[in-house]
Formats: C-alpha cells, sequence, structure tokens
C-alpha cells in the first residue's frame, strides 16, 4: 500500500505513474528528457511522481491523442491544456472521460479474463485508497452500469466485476480499517435491496476518513441493524436504496428505522432513491443521493467531532 497518507503527499513510482496516465515509460522518460514536460523527485535515482505529475501526465497524453505536437503542448500550464480541451468542441474533455486504466480492466473483464482482478489489485496496491476510490472503483462501476443497460456486458461479466470489487474492497477495508480512531459508523442494506458495491464503496470512504466502520453487507433486518446500533453506540447508520419500491413503502422503511434507532444516532440514506426521502432535522436523516455528498456529509461529522487520524 502507498505508505505516505495524505493524498497531496502522495507519490508514485514510474509504473504507476505509467499505469494511471496511459503512458509508456519510454514515451515519458523522452518527454522528461527532451521537453521537461513534468519534474518528478528523484529519491536513490528513483523517479517519483506527485498526483500533479500524474494529473499533468494525463493532459499531455490527451493533446497529443488530440493531434498537438507534445513539443508545443509540453511546457503549457495545466489550465492552458484545459484550454485546449475546450476549445474541441466535438470531443470529450478529461474530466468527463472513462480514465485509461479503467477501460483496460474494463477490457479484460469483456474477455473473461482473470487479469481484471490482478490489474485491479495492482493499481489498489500502488494507489492511495482515495484516488483509488473515486477515479478507478467509482468510474469503472459506473461504466459498467452503462454497458451492461446496453446489453454489451452479461450477467456473467457483470459477476465477475461485482466479486473482483467486493474482494478488493473488502481486503482493503480490513487493512486500512484497523486501526481507525474514530466512532463507529454502521454500512449495510435494508430488507430487499441488493445492490451491493454502493454501500461498500461508501463503507470504504467512511473508513478513509477514519471512522470505524462496522460492515453488514445487504439485506439486513430493520431491528438488527438497530439492535446494533445501540450495541455499539454507533454515530451514525448508513443504509443505501437503489431500486424502485412504492413511494410510500420505501418512505414507511425509513420511517420506521428512524423510529427503532437511538435519537444519538444519524440515519443517512445513500443510493439513488434517496432523494425521494424528506429530510428532518430532528432526530436526525440525511440523504445522499452520491458519493461526493456523501464525502462532504462524512467531512461534517468530523468538522463537529473534532480531529481523528485518517488515511
Ligand atoms: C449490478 C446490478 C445489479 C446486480 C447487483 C449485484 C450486487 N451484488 O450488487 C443484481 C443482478 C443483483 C441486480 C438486481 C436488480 N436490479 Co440492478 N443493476 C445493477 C447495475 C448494472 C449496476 C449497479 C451498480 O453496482 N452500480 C455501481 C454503483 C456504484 O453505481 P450506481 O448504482 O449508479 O449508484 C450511484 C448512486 O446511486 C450512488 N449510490 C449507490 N449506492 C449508494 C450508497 C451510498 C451509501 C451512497 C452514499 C451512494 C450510493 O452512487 C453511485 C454514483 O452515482 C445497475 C445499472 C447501472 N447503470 O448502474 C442496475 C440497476 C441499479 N438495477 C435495477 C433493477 C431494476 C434491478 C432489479 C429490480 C432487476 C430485476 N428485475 O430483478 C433487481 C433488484 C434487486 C434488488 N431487490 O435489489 C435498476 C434500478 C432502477 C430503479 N431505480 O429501479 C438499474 C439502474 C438498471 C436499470 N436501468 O434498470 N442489479
Amino acid at each position: 500500500m502507498t505508505s505516505v497518507n495524505e493524498q497531496s503527499n502522495i507519490l508514485y513510482p514510474m509504473k504507476a505513474a505509467c499505469m494511471l496516465s496511459g503512458l509508456p515509460a519510454d514515451t515519458l522518460r523522452a518527454w522528461e528528457k527532451r521537453y521537461r514536460a513534468v519534474e518528478p523527485q528523484r529519491v536513490n535515482r528513483r523517479r517519483l511522481y506527485s498526483q500533479a505529475d500524474v494529473n499533468r501526465l494525463k493532459l499531455l497524453k490527451w493533446a497529443v491523442d488530440h493531434g498537438h505536437r507534445i513539443g508545443h503542448v509540453a511546457n503549457k500550464s495545466a489550465d492552458q491544456l484545459l484550454e485546449l480541451q475546450g476549445s474541441l468542441p466535438h470531443t470529450q474533455g478529461l474530466g468527463s472521460r472513462t480514465p485509461d486504466h479503467v477501460h483496460r480492466i474494463i477490457e479484460k473483464i469483456k474477455e473473461y479474463s482473470l487479469e481484471a482482478d490482478i490489474e485491479l489489485s495492482k493499481l489498489a496496491t500502488m494507489m492511495a485508497p482515495r484516488p483509488f476510490v473515486f477515479e478507478v472503483v467509482v468510474p469503472m462501476m459506473q461504466e459498467i452500469g452503462r454497458l451492461w443497460e446496453k446489453k454489451e456486458l452479461s450477467i456473467a461479466h457483470e459477476h465477475l466485476t461485482t466479486a473482483a470489487v467486493r474482494n478488493i474492497l473488502a481486503v482493503l477495508l480490513r487493512a486500512y480499517g484497523l486501526n481507525n480512531q474514530g466512532p463507529a459508523i454502521i454500512f449495510c442494506t435494508p430488507p430487499g435491496e441488493e445492490h451491493e458495491l454502493g454501500i461498500l464503496i461508501a463503507a470504504m470512504i467512511a473508513s478513509i476518513h477514519g471512522f470505524k466502520v462496522l460492515y453488514f453487507g445487504v439485506n439486513l433486518p430493520l431491528e438488527d441493524v438497530a439492535q446494533t446500533a445501540k450495541a455499539t453506540q454507533a454515530l451514525a447508520v448508513v443504509v443505501a436504496m437503489n431500486h424502485k419500491i412504492p413511494d410510500d413503502e420505501l418512505k414507511e422503511q425509513v420511517r420506521h428505522l428512524r423510529a427503532l434507532l437511538p435519537y444519538h444516532t444519524h440515519l443517512v440514506i445513500g443510493g439513488s432513491q434517496s432523494s425521494l426521502i424528506q429530510v428532518t432535522s430532528t432526530p436526525a436523516i440525511s440523504v445522499a443521493p452520491s458519493f461526493e455528498v456523501f464525502d462532504g456529509l462524512m467531512h461534517a461529522f468530523k468538522r463537529n467531532l473534532g480531529v481523528f487520524p485518517s488515511m
């Protein structure tokens, strides 16, 4: 795993920088030597790339892939490189593109190749947990969902991906969460909700923030959720709701769970159905339709609690 905790301090070895930027090592060396496109740090003659270096390499690769000569773009600022993307109205900018390393994994999945699993594990070991979640797992699952809907992937493909992501996130949750000092947060889906990856990713995000994650998977009876919250004095219970059920059934499930939970335990509803829930301030219910909103919520919990160590 990456040895440095803070995202801003992450340093990637050359192999990781190549994988994340999609550039072969020879190209990377040539761009550095001839054009000083990036200037990585060197420790014991090994190149180490910062997150900013990697971001810059991605922008340069995009520019070259879209017809710009490297000699013309190598010394442009990040803003100027981004402007180049805006000047090509019929192409998609980097921000909206699925990253290349995600495409590589998806190609392996399409071939039913075990290498998908291996590639995912490699990225997990080379990257810090936050970029791994937000730059690999989330865009990959969204792309898989899109392809599945377009019938370009089969149920077997989906199962293969779900198993690979579940395995890797379960390992990371254990590896990173062991020393977390924050209060406990419970993660599960209510009875009847089988979609697991959203709640698993949310659990990983909470773990990155330093909370003690108690992960119970899918289909947990509401009475058990409440009992566990009491027993562990959980700060919050996070449940995911993604497939459509009748509105009144959804609201009744949330109302029932809220009534069962201790007054001081926050209830967070995540997933696509969460936007249908009316938010009340007392006792607390929060909704998090996306991981970005959930991440913000974790920040807010931490602000209210004071500082504790996080990844
Ligand atoms: C994989 C999958 C399954 C697998 C799940 C396997 C597993 N172990 O998780 C299986 C085959 C079991 C399944 C079953 C069903 N599925 Co399904 N499934 C999908 C699929 C392809 C991917 C879902 C996924 O994992 N996405 C990855 C996550 C990370 O992304 P996401 O779901 O888009 O979630 C986003 C947000 O909602 C949010 N989020 C999600 N969960 C959480 C949780 C928290 C805490 C937070 C903060 C945020 C958050 O973050 C994501 C980022 O935007 C989607 C299609 C798609 N395009 O997504 C359909 C989809 C979710 N399924 C759907 C349906 C209808 C079903 C079934 C009813 C199908 C059926 N007829 O049997 C059943 C219902 C099962 C049940 N009772 O829960 C619909 C839901 C539409 C709706 N609102 O009803 C979708 C959208 C497909 C579609 N367009 O029809 N499914």
